[in-house]
């Protein structure tokens, strides 16, 4: 999901929005501790110190490339025979009933199987994807990211005992966002399968959303998908999904970037990225990418955010492409940003321009960003239009009094569903809700729920964007939602 510049509304009482966040981190670590705790004592001992050895190991990071790349390649074959064995026709039974049970070791050939690099047994995906993302990991221990050293004066903090200790006692919850992440690039390496032209984008986002529930075993609040799918297209940059009844489709010259979000615990994964099957903006994509990915490599422990908005300006507006024999400079969207990123909040207060000119605010150590960027053939400056589908509880907001009982009973049923999470209109038609335009524009008028309008360039541009979810751990910085598809 895309931030807007910094309002005027969201500038203030940024104290108590940070004593709940931190509030519900404290909460979230005890509570992933406890489960780790009780997952393992159902794990036998030999499995257990296995597990606690290699997790040693892949937090030593020489084999986080390896786990990751090991880990996306087994999502590529997909017959059933090597689901039967891995699953052993079991599917109904829970993960940690699963993993008890003793696994065969045996393969099925090249690349059917491989053995990730923390010696988890790692199973294959089903087409389309059945199969929970913990049953593919017996071990309970989810792949790496992408690990990168920190550079110059913080390079120390690779080896540093102290900070390496800091990151052990985390160890759980780092978990939980890694099988966030991998639910992430299964799903999205099926929809990218899926998205051709002739789709519709209602089934499309249905279909998304439906593997994601899957995949990481859909559970309140506590795991599922963190916000709506984004599948804005062309000169619409961000938050556009469609709403009941729309017949968009996908058509061979769109362009069309899918931002979706998975979460644990209120750990939320945003990552995005930009479907086209025109060649004619391969260049655009190109920069975009080659954009974000300047963005994840400055990122960094004491990095200036406007350092960082400089850097991908610069990659970006370095390039230029020819779409339809016309020449576009690519622009940085100016009034985009990425942004940081808390338990059960998307938007955590501070914004990662993607434009130089702002913002002496630092990153720290322990915080998650997104970092995305935005190109566009247009004026590069995006503004509200369209009808809405996207709204968020705003996540600082106290009691407030509701006259209306429609409106009362809608905030009800947002508390219980989606809490501070982002959701659309279709995600209230699918848990039963009718009617509710009036009382959710009430709760808009009262400022309990903010509406996000799909965010436009100029019509006739073309905008893609490509999005990672970063963590900058005590010693290194990790691309938790890197693959090898971005
Ligand atoms: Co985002």
């Amino acid at each position: 999901m895309a931030s807007t510049d910094p309002e005027p509304e969201v500038a203030h009482e940024e104290e108590s929005v940070e004593d709940s966040a931190a509030d519900l981190a404290d909460d979230t670590s005890e509570e992933a501790r406890k489960a780790a705790e009780k997952a393992k004592k159902k794990r036998d001992k030999k499995k257990a110190k296995k597990a606690a050895d290699k997790a040693a190991a892949a937090e030593g990071g020489d084999l986080a490339g390896l786990s990751l790349n090991e880990a996306s390649a087994e999502a590529e074959n997909t017959t059933e025979p090597t689901q039967d064995e891995t699953v052993e026709g079991d599917e109904s039974r829970p993960a940690s009933a699963a993993s008890k049970k003793k696994k065969k070791k045996k393969k099925t050939g090249a690349g059917d199987a491989a053995e990730g690099a923390d010696g988890n047994k790692v199973c294959e995906q089903t087409f389309p994807p059945s199969i929970p993302v913990s049953k593919l990991f017996p071990t309970g221990i989810f792949p790496e990211g992408e690990v990168c050293d920190y550079r110059d004066d913080n390079l120390w903090r690779t080896t540093s005992e102290e900070k390496r200790e800091l990151e052990r006692l985390e160890f759980p919850m780092y978990n939980e966002v890694r099988q966030a992440s991998e639910v992430h690039r299964q799903t999205r390496k099926f929809i990218q399968k899926i998205a051709q032209p002739g789709i519709k984008l209602f089934d499309m986002c249905e279909q998304l959303e439906n593997c994601t529930r899957t995949l990481i075993e859909e559970k309140g609040l506590q795991a599922g998908v963190a916000f709506p799918t984004g599948c804005s297209l062309n000169h619409v940059a961000a938050h556009w999904t469609p709403n009941g009844g729309d017949q968009t489709v996908l058509g061979y010259s769109d362009v069309m970037k899918i931002d979706f979000g998975t979460q644990i615990n209120g750990r939320i994964i945003d990552c995005a990225f930009t479907v086209s099957h025109d060649p004619k903006y391969d260049e655009l994509l190109k920069a975009v990418k080659d954009a974000t990915n300047t963005g994840i490599a400055e990122a960094g422990i004491d990095v200036r955010l406007g350092d960082i908005g400089a850097a991908v300006q610069e990659v970006m507006e370095s390039y230029e492409v020819e779409i339809d024999g016309v020449t576009y400079p690519v622009k940085s969207v100016r009034n985009l940003n990425g942004h940081s990123i808390s338990p059960y909040q998307i938007h955590a207060g501070k914004s990662v321009p993607i434009v130089k000119g702002g913002e002496q605010t630092k990153m720290e150590e322990g915080e998650f960003f997104a970092i995305e960027t935005f190109g566009s053939t247009g004026k590069g400056y995006v503004r509200e239009d369209l009808e809405c589908s996207h709204y968020m509880k705003n996540f600082d907001v106290g009691h407030v009094p509701l006259r209306l009982q429609k409106a009362k009973k809608l905030l009800a049923t947002i508390d219980r569903n989606f809490g501070t999470l982002a959701f659309c209109r279709r995600y209230l038609d699918r848990i039963g809700e009718t009617q509710y335009l009036m009382a959710l524009k009430n709760l808009c008028d009262v400022g309990i729920v903010q509406p996000y309008p799909p965010l436009c360039d100029i019509k006739g541009s073309y905008v893609a964007q490509y999005e990672h979810t970063i963590l900058l751990r005590p010693t290194r910085k990790e691309v938790l939602s890197r693959g090898d598809d971005y």
